[in-house]
């Protein structure tokens, strides 16, 4: 659990290192990264950092560059340089353009040091409005780049290695290009970790990952007095590193500090006053350090909170969705059902999310095959949030058949967890632009675990990943079945800068056929930008465990169930792969077909270190699906591959019932013809 060591919030160091509901307790102590012992007895370069200014059309840029110098007798100094740049080439999130950087050299009696810098202007958007849905009063919370709005999508990061040797560029550059094959744009980089490495920043400047950074305080009641003023050479510091990195969209006081009051401390709840005035001392100093140092950033209080000033710091509720940015727990930590997340109205959820389990060749990095059990001591030590396995067990129960054996529970527990969080982001992209941010929890994990995590330690792909690939796409159409409703709701989203026009077909298919039932709609639709649209509302009548929707808008394909899984008379398809080809550059094209719908289709190539272009998904009869593995490590050979490639799909995983699916229509027609109400 978190915070195992004891009042390690007294101790300025990666807070999860103390233990966390995901992370091993690991304290290590010493230096972290390179250290240099330089001896002059000219100057010292401290730091180089910059301003950007730009004119209302972006057709200018002055930047104002200044360095601190120290000299050898200790005297300091801002050297200062001002540039007009025209027409200058910007920088833009992934998705929004390219990532351009110009070049700053600084010169100093011959020394020279060279920095990259993106120019571009970023704005967090904070306005008060009203909520048409409840008529309460709602406080917008989005980002502008370069005077364009746009939403966020990405996911938290945690300390990539919980062993700082492990922390390599390669392996810091591995996970950032898988957030950036999801589609994302912003990683939330979490308060209970640590300011990055140089690479870390890096990295996401040239991929075009906006970072919402949290100074490092997380889920803790910190000191005042001279504690702060540590803290205040701390931030200092960082801030003057890090500012120029393009990618750091703003700054955010802490992770939960606030949150934290009620749901962890009874002294606390005891004396609220007395402790936020304590938190407050620490949130002013950070907010005066950023005013200092780094004025054209955005300071945010804490995560989550209603907004950048005091009576936004309250406690959040869950009404507050409507204000500021959102921690939504209800599922997973609360228990509740995936569609919950459709009935709330977030302006923009930092954090949400729902564990798994790592796949097998993850678990056997940490287990024999005779611990393969939920049970062993072994697995349940790689389970650091208590209760997690129940969990996980129980929401099964909700959605799905009970697992065949313990690879078929791996197997559902990734699948329901790509379902939970597909199923919030789709219902909030189709809020659009009410809601402009989803940040899922979590996207890495610092060791080998079950955990909220879409990419496990190593590297590999859960299904949730290959689905945020796709949830995340900037044009996308989904069904949303909104709590109590019988219809889906047919949403699509248009993220660019300009209407587009696709074609739009919504198939109803049968589970056990092969051809659709009807194509219920086949027209062209022209999206506006940045504006969810409702295309279609579809009930499937006495058929809800009969069918499915399966969506296509252009090339972008989804489905829509009207039911839970385990109600679903799902057919045995044979899903087989048909053909395995070499590729360019050691990649293999894998083609899949079936005879009937199949659904989570997974494909596996056991021990080979690679990602499939897309994987998890949909695969219908007479329509085979030719997708790309490509390796991350040394190539192996076609025949090689071939042998270690597996596939895999829903209904093989879930035991078969010999009984009739749970709403049986028949007896719901039955009900219906007496006049009851059979809509629970
Ligand atoms: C969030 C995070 C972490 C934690 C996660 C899952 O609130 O900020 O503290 O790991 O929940 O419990």
């Amino acid at each position: 659990r978190n915070g195992i060591v004891e009042a390690i919030n007294h101790i300025r160091k990666p807070q999860c290192h103390g233990g966390w509901d995901w992370g091993i307790t690991q304290m290590i102590t010493g230096f972290c990264g390179p250290v240099k012992l330089v001896a002059t007895d000219d100057f010292r370069i401290d730091y180089i950092y910059s301003d950007q200014a730009f004119s209302t059309d972006y057709s200018k840029c002055e930047l104002c560059v200044y360095a601190d110098i120290t000299a050898a007798d200790g005297a300091k100094s801002t050297v200062t340089n001002r540039f007009v740049i025209d027409r200058p080439r910007l920088w833009w999130p992934n998705g929004m353009g390219e990532q351009a950087f110009h070049e700053v050299t600084l010169d100093v009696k011959g020394r020279k040091i060279k920095k990259r810098i993106g120019l571009r202007k970023i704005e967090m958007v904070n306005e008060t409005d009203v909520d048409p849905v409840s008529g309460m009063k709602g406080m917008s919370c989005f980002f502008r780049v370069n005077g364009r709005a746009f939403f966020a999508k990405g996911a938290n990061w945690i300390p990539c290695s919980a062993f700082e040797n492990e922390q390599t560029p390669a392996r810091y550059r591995d996970l950032l290009e898988s957030a950036k094959a999801a589609n994302m744009n912003m990683i939330r980089l979490w308060g209970g970790g640590q300011y990055e490495k140089d690479c870390f920043y890096d990295i996401c400047d040239e991929l075009g990952l906006l970072v919402w950074h949290d100074f490092m305080f997380a889920c803790a009641n910190y000191p005042d007095g001279p504690f702060l003023e540590n803290v205040r050479h701390e931030v200092r510091h960082q801030i003057k590193r890090l500012r120029d990195h393009a990618s750091i969209a703003l700054w955010c006081g802490d992770n939960e500090c606030r949150g934290c009051f009620r749901a962890l401390w009874d002294y606390v709840i005891a004396d609220i006053p007395y402790y936020f005035s304590r938190f407050r001392k620490r949130i002013d100093l950070l907010d005066a350090a950023v005013a200092d140092y780094d004025p054209a950033r955005t300071f945010w209080p804490t995560s989550p909170c209603n907004g950048p000033n005091e009576s936004g710091m309250e406690e959040k509720e869950e009404k507050d969705a409507i204000k500021g940015d959102l921690h939504f727990w209800g599922v997973w930590h609360g228990g509740d059902p995936f569609n919950r997340f459709t009935e709330l109205r977030p302006r923009f959820c930092s954090e949400f999310g729902f564990q798994s389990y790592p796949s097998k060749e993850t678990c056997l990095t940490f287990c024999k095959e005779g611990d393969l059990s939920l049970d062993s001591p072994v697995f349940d030590h790689h389970q650091k949030n208590e209760g997690g396995n129940r969990r996980i067990r129980n929401t099964m129960r909700r959605y799905f058949r009970d697992p065949v054996d313990f690879d078929s529970m791996l197997y559902l527990s990734q699948v329901q967890q790509a379902l939970a969080i597909k199923t919030a982001v789709e219902a909030w992209r189709s809020l659009t632009p009410w809601c402009m941010g989803t940040l899922y929890w979590q996207l890495n994990d610092n060791w080998p675990v079950s955990s909220w995590s879409s990419i496990e330690y190593g590297g590999k792909w859960k299904h949730l990943h290959y689905h945020a690939k796709r949830f995340f796409e900037p044009v996308a159409v989904m069904a949303v079945r909104k709590t109590g409703a019988a219809d889906l709701e047919i949403w699509a989203v248009n993220d660019g800068p300009e209407p587009v026009t696709r074609t739009f077909t919504l198939e109803e298919w049968a589970f056990d056929a092969q051809s659709p039932r009807t194509v219920r709609a086949q027209r062209e639709v022209t999206l506006p930008p940045g504006r969810a649209v409702q295309l279609d509302r579809v009930s499937a009548g006495e058929d809800t465990n009969r069918v499915f929707l399966s969506l296509s808008l252009g090339s972008v394909v989804n489905d829509g169930f009207f039911t839970e899984y385990k109600n679903c008379a799902l057919a045995k398809a044979k899903v087989r792969v048909s053909s395995v080809v070499s590729a360019p550059e050691g990649a293999f094209d894998v083609t899949v077909e079936t005879d009937r719908p199949a659904f989570y289709v997974w494909l596996n190539a056991a021990g080979i270190r690679g990602e499939f272009s897309d994987n998890s998904f949909t695969l219908l009869p007479g329509r085979p699906r030719t997708v790309r593995f490509v390796p991350k490590s040394r190539t192996g050979t076609l025949r090689e591959f071939s042998l270690a490639l597996t596939v895999t799909h829903l209904n093989e995983n879930c035991r078969e019932s010999s009984s009739a699916p749970t709403e049986d229509k028949g007896n719901a027609a039955a009900l219906r013809a007496l006049g009851l109400d059979v809509s629970n």
